[in-house]
């Protein structure tokens, strides 16, 4: 047994988060996370809400609430998606924790003892009217190359040219819009990557060469561009302090950490904040799964490919930077993006299925099953209703589905509610079990290769193996002439059933825990299937009693299709 300590991307903390968000993080984590407990490893599956940060502060501004307000009505919106997704975290916390504050100032002051942060006078521009320093994307004006009006002080989004503030004509605050501003000397922390750059490029060689390539190709594409020292303080009202006991002029200042400095250390406060919420009577240790741990614990994070270069530089490099003995990743799994007809899903822009409304369309599992069998591993993939649709109506209603009720429904029809017995197992059922413990044995494999879409096509085949064997053995014609045969046939499909709900259990829970309840058996705590298990086919044995759980996957009509394509938008370019 294993102990796996597993990280998604943490959401931020505005706004509901479409589908893209999920597919490249949390759902993958879960997956992965559920398939390690079922194999009886120790997992513990992190995640908390993104809290600071300018568009937190601007989120709350627009919905007119205090910004602790505002997040706190945000992550337990969020949670309750989440939970609606089945997204098994072992803890989702928030990065305005008190404890996400303490390690962050902690890694701090052991940073600046180590000489690898320090105060570095910078010019910034100052809103008279806001009377506070405006972060570059909060200053507004007209790009001096394009002549854009509404690019951002950081950079211009109609040339991508990177910008400086004061590059901007006519620049003006986008909080109040006045143009009253001023350029102002300002301190600020200074994370000295330069110093850590051979350390960090070391560290990525000697990691990052069992990575998916996405993941690799880009930390060594950040590295190769040179690690620049970066200010990790902003001027906010918002986010974890500067410690006043190691810069008390800056803490006076109100300065905040720079929000990628705490969101990744929030991975360890949401660890604490699990063990300080430990259960009358459980003991929780945080510290086992962060710290002098580098050997006990495999620890591997979920994220897009937009937040690797976070994950593989920047959060290394400060942990590297504490000459202290906090735990690294092992295993970055990174997503590329997951796209609404070809064009980017966008919180902003509201382009795409939100998660809300995705589950009050269908159950999670229609979801969680078609995002996983579509993720965007090696590229980004796009999301079509028809496509959704299709999967669904075929994968799981027809295949899975459908090979349940049928099976069930007949036997309970023609031998009552019970597992029949029928003869012993024959050549068919020996092929069957064969040809199964090999596909159980490919779907591990890619399982333990964090390999999704394959796991799901084996997946799918494993389910298409139950309906050869049943169309090739038909009991509806055999029990015209061999009540026995038709008997063990049942049983057989029966044994396929139950072996389906649980290796099936990480991507679609809800499906495999009604198929698992549909027999009465003494102790189904089966976690997983062995290969005996599996060539057996006999976990359940004739005499179970069972039931006819209702349909598990209604198909979706051309009319539901319809209607999505409506509510939602189909192809923008048709
Ligand atoms: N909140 C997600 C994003 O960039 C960002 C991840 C933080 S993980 C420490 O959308
Ligand atoms: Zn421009």
């Amino acid at each position: 047994m294993a102990r796996h300590l597993i990280t998604s991307a943490l959401p931020y903390i505005n706004g509901i988060k479409h589908l893209g968000n999920m597919v490249g993080s949390m759902l993958p984590a879960d997956v992965y996370s559920r398939y390690l407990r079922q194999r009886g490893h120790d997992v513990l599956y992190i995640c908390a809400t993104d809290e600071h940060g300018t568009p937190a502060e601007l989120a709350a501004k627009e919905a007119g609430l205090p910004v602790a307000e505002f997040c706190a009505q945000q992550h337990e919106a969020q949670k309750a998606i989440y939970d609606g997704f089945a997204l098994a975290f072992d803890y989702f916390g928030r990065s305005s924790s008190p404890q996400n504050i303490e390690i962050t100032q902690t890694i701090a002051r052991e940073l600046k003892t180590n000489g690898f942060i320090e105060e570095r006078s910078i010019r910034q521009v100052y809103s008279l009217d806001d009377e506070r320093f405006l972060p570059d994307r909060y200053i507004v004006g007209t790009c001096p190359h394009c002549g854009y009006d509404k690019a951002r002080g950081d950079q211009c989004e109609n040339c991508t040219r990177v910008l400086d503030p004061t590059d901007l004509i006519n620049p003006r605050s986008a909080i109040s819009g006045s143009d009253r501003l001023e350029v102002r000397e300002t301190k600020h922390l200074f994370l000295l990557q330069s110093k850590l750059a051979d350390e960090v490029e070391a560290w990525v060689d000697e990691h990052g060469k069992d990575w998916p390539v996405l993941a690799s190709s880009i930390a060594r594409k950040w590295l190769s561009e040179g690690l620049h020292d970066r200010a990790i303080t902003r001027d906010l009202d918002w986010g974890v302090p500067v410690p006043a006991d190691t810069w008390p002029e800056l803490a006076a200042e109100g300065k905040v950490f720079y929000v990628w400095f705490d969101a990744p250390i929030e991975y360890i406060g949401a660890t604490k904040e699990w063990s300080d919420a430990a259960p009358e009577g459980e003991v929780r240790d945080w510290k086992s799964w962060w710290y002098d741990v580098d050997t006990d614990v495999r620890y591997t994070e979920f994220m897009a490919k937009d937040n690797v270069p976070f994950h593989t530089v920047m959060f290394p490099a400060t942990l590297l930077g504490t000459r202290d003995k906090w735990k690294k990743v092992d295993y970055v799994k990174a997503f590329n993006w997951l796209n609404y007809y070809g064009g980017k899903f966008s919180t902003s822009q509201r382009r795409g299925i939100f998660t809300d409304a995705a589950l009050e369309l269908l159950p999670a599992d229609y979801w969680r099953y078609f995002l996983m069998a579509n993720a965007p591993e090696s590229d980004d993939t796009s999301f079509t209703w028809e496509h959704f649709a299709a999967t669904v109506n075929k994968d799981l209603a027809d295949t899975l589905g459908n090979f349940v009720n049928r099976v069930l429904s007949f036997s309970r029809k023609r031998f009552g509610d019970e597992v029949p017995a029928g003869r012993e197992a024959g050549e068919a059922e020996r092929k069957l079990g064969e040809q199964i413990a090999q596909l159980l044995a490919e779907y591990e494999g890619h399982m333990e290769t964090l390999q999704f879409r394959k796991a799901t096509q084996t997946l799918r085949a494993l389910w298409s193996a139950g309906n050869s064997y049943l169309e090739e053995k038909a009991p509806w014609l055999e029990i015209k002439t061999d009540q026995d045969g038709a008997a063990l046939t049942l049983r057989t499909a029966m044994n396929l059933i139950h072996l389906y709900a649980v290796v099936s259990e990480p991507f679609i829970p809800s499906s495999s825990r009604a198929m698992r309840s549909a027999f009465a058996l003494p102790d189904d705590t089966a976690a997983w299937v062995s290969p005996d298990e599996a060539r057996a086919l006999s976990a359940v044995p004739a005499g179970t009693g069972f039931t006819v759980p209702p349909v598990l996957f209604a198909k979706i009509t051309d009319e539901d299709l319809a209607s999505y394509e409506e509510r939602f938008g189909g192809d923008p370019d048709a």
